[in-house]
């Protein structure tokens, strides 16, 4: 017997149901167990119920409460006393910050209009409310910029979608139906744990599992097989996996007939990519890929869990695009456990949102679009990067001119975001943020790399602390959470943070005096569509969490039904066409492949390196970093350098290498291993720059440039130069 279910017949605790808020796919439900004399949570476990979470929380979540009462949690708000980014604060009223904040906020509105104001935000929670609900009611009364939340998975949604029509494919619980199992450019076991036991599943009834990663991840090693990639290459792994699958005529001719367009035109492309020309793009032997293009088209069912590893690209929506091609091609769809797998969030696509939002707050205005991973251009009083820095989706989409960028941004309100550390090109984000004439406004649970820039540091609540509703992107099971204690010190919910600043503002708007459990009730009740019928605000406080109104199991495009413009599977995309792409699959390289061709390197000089950071297995993008336990985990930040990279460049195991290229250099211990592939390092992300050498980590040699898709990322596209330091 286990104290979580002794918990349960103690009359001293209480067991509240939440949700972990995390960006990870896995949504895990969970249970706290409460002191009711103190009040104070005294363990907190995995939902035994809950069919994806079972049981089981990740090494990092399994200590929350460690987080949620750590000696530096932010409890009171902060005002800078110091010069920005110095980190020094002291301790003000709520009154006088939001009034402060008011007054602030209104004079820049008065002189540079409402969209001078920034807000900036990613998922530190994925919660509907905490995370954008109340803080959009507040900046589309503003009227303030949009901010096109592109940091992480743009360029291969996008990809997917003008493919597949949503990112939805395989359930996460059907994977255990699989007999081969493609890991493409995902670190499960570090990213997306709950996965893994379906994965396991399969293997008992025979599945292989492929791991295709520049990396020797610890997925990699748990799996049958590592395929090393070149880093953003797959496109032409994929097209000439195509090429084989079509020669040997080894694809579906009958689902291709009946549920896709332009295989005439897939086929022609794929044509041209014999094996032995993949070979020399993505560094996969040609014998291999052959024989990996058979066994994925004879095996039944295939799937393919694809993530967003392979997408930080320059070609990553591209790449995305080709590679979702394949199920359809060989019908994999067909199967309970065949197809692919992105994200499950376009599952979710129809929940209806507005009410939440409050779109009709612009009352007509239209403010501009900036693209977040171009904070650093953003942020500069430079109007050609200013306007460089408004979103564009699309090619066809028109690129501003610098007389077009619209005001300086005089104000940035950032929350659930700490981009400082995490956002690319680090030098030109921490110029802006030390601008003395930008007004910061941080909303944190701690004082980050960006909290030390803010002019206002606010403290907020934590999950356990706040009301809430988490829409997964790993599995089909909305979640609500319940706060389980009181606010930590003087912390406050985002949605009440804004709902003071609505106040501060002299917004009087009814919606800004709603309460959080009202909202979420009436977010629930505003679903029309079939997929959320059953679930009700009811069902919700009684179970936690309830699964999509959909057929189980759920194969969606066992006979097409594609959500595209055809309905079909589009190997030729009229969509794409229109929106200035290739309708139909190419290879586009990586950019570092490109600045490589271009670089001149003298004849004793080895090459520079391409350059990738994935997540270190116990932080969750920066969070966590800056506790004790994970910090120990993890050690230090490092590069990842293959032997043979090391040696023709002189360098041994533990000295410090510089890592640079044109935007920044950073100093890091050389770890030299064979689990990367030759030409490229790795550095794990992502460290707080307080926590790095020089305050300065992987970041610094990351671009702002766009991904050719959705203006994603490019954070594992970057050509380095790596040398030992002086
Ligand atoms: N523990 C932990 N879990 C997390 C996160 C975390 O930081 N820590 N982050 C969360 C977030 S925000 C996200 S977006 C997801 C991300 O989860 P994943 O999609 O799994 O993404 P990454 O770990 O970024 O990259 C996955 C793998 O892709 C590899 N890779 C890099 N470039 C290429 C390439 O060009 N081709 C191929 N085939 N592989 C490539 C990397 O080496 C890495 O092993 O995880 C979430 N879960
Ligand atoms: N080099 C490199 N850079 C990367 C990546 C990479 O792989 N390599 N990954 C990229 C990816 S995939 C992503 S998604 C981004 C993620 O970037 P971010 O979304 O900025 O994620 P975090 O770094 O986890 O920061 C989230 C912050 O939100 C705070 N937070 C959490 N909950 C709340 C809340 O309820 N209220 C408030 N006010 N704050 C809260 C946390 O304390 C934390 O500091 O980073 C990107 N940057
Ligand atoms: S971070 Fe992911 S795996 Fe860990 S508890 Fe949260 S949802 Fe689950
Ligand atoms: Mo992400």
């Amino acid at each position: 017997m286990t104290t979580h279910t002794q918990y349960r017949t103690d009359p001293a605790i209480d067991i509240i149901t939440g949700v972990c808020p995390h960006d990870c796919p896995d949504t895990c439900s969970w249970q706290v167990a409460v002191d009711r004399a103190s009040g104070r949570a005294v363990d907190i476990w995995g939902h035994p119920d809950h069919p994806v979470t079972q049981g089981r929380l990740c090494g990092k979540v399994d200590r929350y409460l460690e987080r949620t009462y750590h000696a530096g949690r932010l409890t009171t708000p902060l005002k800078r006393v110091g010069p920005k980014g110095s980190g020094q604060f002291e301790p003000v009223s709520w009154e006088q910050a939001l009034s402060d904040i008011g007054s602030r906020l209104q004079a820049i509105i008065a002189e540079h209009g409402a969209e001078a104001v920034l807000p900036y935000s990613y998922a530190g929670t994925m919660g509907l409310l905490q995370g954008d609900g109340m803080a959009a009611r507040f900046f589309h009364r503003l009227g303030a910029s949009h901010l096109a939340q592109t940091i992480c998975s743009e360029a291969g949604f996008e990809g997917y979608r003008y493919t597949i029509g949503a990112t939805e494919g395989i359930d996460t619980v059907d994977f255990a139906h699989a007999r081969l199992i493609l890991i493409w450019g995902s670190n499960t076991l570090t990213s997306n744990l709950h996965l893994w036991p379906f994965v396991q599943a399969a293997r008992k009834q025979g599945a292989r599992v492929i791991v295709i990663d520049p990396a020797r991840t610890r997925t990699a090693d748990a799996a049958d097989e590592w395929i090393a990639i070149r880093p953003g290459t797959d496109g032409a792994l994929a097209l000439a996996m195509m090429q084989v699958i079509v020669a040997e005529g080894l694809h579906d001719q009958a689902y291709v007939d009946a549920y896709t367009v332009g295989f005439a035109e897939l086929k022609a492309a794929a044509a041209a990519w014999t094996p032995a020309r993949a070979a020399a793009i993505t560094g996969v032997p040609a014998p291999r890929i052959e024989q990996l293009a058979r066994e994925y088209a004879t095996t039944r069912p295939a799937a393919i869990r694809i993530n967003y590893g392979m997408q930080r690209h320059y070609g990553g929506g591209m790449a995305m695009r080709t590679i979702t091609c394949l199920p359809a091609l060989i019908g994999a769809w067909r199967h309970r456990g065949g197809g692919i797998q992105l994200s499950a969030s376009g599952n979710f696509r129809h929940l209806e949102r507005s009410s939440l939002y409050r779109p009709d707050l612009l009352a007509g205005r239209t403010p501009r679009t900036i693209n977040m991973n171009r904070l650093g251009d953003a942020l500069s009083h430079d109007d050609a990067r200013l306007a460089r820095a408004h979103y564009r989706l699309r090619p066809v989409d028109p690129a501003p001119n610098p007389d077009q960028a619209g005001p300086p941004v005089m104000a940035l309100i950032v929350y659930n975001s700490n981009p400082a550390a995490v956002a690319p090109d680090q030098a030109a984000v921490h110029a802006g943020l030390a601008r003395e004439d930008l007004f910061t406004v941080v909303l944190e649970h701690f004082q980050t790399d960006t909290a030390d820039y803010a002019d206002y540091v606010l403290p907020a609540t934590t999950q356990l602390e706040h009301w809430d509703i988490l829409k997964p992107y790993g599995h089909l099971f909305l979640a609500l959470n319940r706060p389980a204690i009181a606010p930590v010190g003087q912390s406050l919910p985002n949605s009440e943070i804004f709902r003071r600043l609505a106040a501060a503002m002299g917004y009087d708007d009814p919606c800004f005096s709603e309460t959080d459990e009202a909202v979420l009730r009436d977010l629930v009740a505003a679903q029309t569509h079939p997929r959320f019928a059953g679930i009700t605000w009811e069902r919700l406080l009684a179970e936690g969490f309830a699964r999509l109104n959909l057929p189980e199991p759920y194969l969606p495009f066992v006979e097409g039904n594609f959500p595209t413009p055809s309905g079909k599977c589009e190997f030729y995309s009229q969509r794409m066409a229109d929106d200035g792409y290739p309708p139909v699959p190419v290879y586009t390289p990586p950019r570092w492949a490109d600045e490589l061709g271009k670089t001149a390197v003298a004849a004793d000089e080895p090459p520079p390196l391409a350059c990738i950071s994935p997540p270190a297995h116990s932080f969750l993008n920066s969070t966590f970093v800056n506790l004790a336990r994970f910090q120990r985990r993890e050690g230090q930040p490092l590069l990842q350098i293959h032997p043979q990279d090391a040696a023709v460049r002189g360098i041994c195991p533990g000295d410090v290498v510089e890592v640079a290229n044109e935007l920044g250099a950073v100093h890091l211990p050389a770890v030299i291993t064979d689990a990367i592939t030759p030409g490229t390092v790795l550095a794990p992300g992502v460290w707080w720059a307080k926590f790095s050498p020089g305050g300065r980590t992987i970041n610094q040699v990351t671009p702002q440039d766009e991904a050719d898709m959705g203006a994603g990322a490019l954070f594992y596209d970057t050509l380095v130069t790596v040398r030992r330091a002086r």
